[in-house]
């Protein structure tokens, strides 16, 4: 039996972007087509069934069941999609990166505290009881003038979800994922970020197993500035080193 390619088309180049869609729920016809009035089962699936993830991607399988279960839950009516969706938005862009921009502020404000992140960001962030324990090997590179710091992960789209909340739907692209490798000052410049020609670019593969934040440079004229206040100039993309914290 040929299997109907899936309406949103996006496959083929960009295999880990298709099942971001469906958690975030930007492709609302992706949740009207039931699994059950298709005939196929979850391991039939398309989307499962040659999304291979060669390092172990937690997402594909999970992005199946979740697609499953959202679909079950609302033909019975007992979810909204429209609550999912801004439940969603608000791990992806809200509540998720707060985190990550906690364990930063705490970095620039508390010697003892960036060297503990340094050595062990998962130690470190783990310490400060987030709502979800950091799981992975969790790897805090610092940007300095010499160098700025770059988070990709190349065959699919691993990311320290615990500190930053789901990743944007760019970091699941093909072209992000590839183009980061091959010319990230270009990427960057598309990010609005210019940086000094000097300053070396160090690009980091993220895996099942190791996932990375980047500590950004605190921002000049902040000297006496709390921890807190600190926190809502550190960015999502900051973290993930697309971005530059904000500027008092
Ligand atoms: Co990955």
């Amino acid at each position: 039996m040929e299997e109907k390619r899936p309406r949103w088309g996006g496959r083929t180049s960009n295999p880990a972007g298709a099942v971001s869609r469906s958690l975030v729920g930007s492709t609302p016809t992706l949740f009207r087509q039931p699994l059950a009035k298709t005939g196929r089962s979850i391991e039939a699936d398309p989307m499962t069934a040659d999304d291979h993830h060669d390092h172990g991607s937690e997402l594909s399988p999970i992005a199946a069941r979740v697609r499953a279960l959202e679909t079950i839950l609302t033909e019975k009516g007992y979810v909204e999609p429209a609550v999912l969706d801004e439940i969603v938005e608000s791990f992806e862009s809200r509540i998720g990166p707060r985190y990550g921009a906690r364990l930063v502020a705490r970095a620039w404000t508390d010697p003892a505290f960036k060297k503990r992140l340094l050595d062990d960001a998962t130690a470190a962030a783990n310490s400060l009881g987030f709502d979800s324990p950091v799981g992975s090997d969790l790897i805090a590179v610092e940007n300095s003038p010499q160098t700025h710091n770059m988070v990709v992960c190349t065959l699919c789209s691993c990311y320290p979800w615990e500190v930053l909340g789901l990743p944007p739907v760019w970091y699941k692209s093909a072209p992000y994922r590839s183009r980061a490798v091959i010319e990230p000052r270009a990427v960057l410049a598309e990010f609005g970020v210019a940086l000094p020609p000097d300053t070396q670019i160090r690009v980091w593969d993220s895996t099942a197993e190791t996932r990375f934040i980047v500590l950004p440079m605190r921002p000049a004229g902040t000297a006496d500035w709390s921890e807190e206040r600190l926190a809502e100039l550190v960015t999502r993309d900051s973290m993930i080193g697309t971005g530059l914290p904000r500027t008092p």
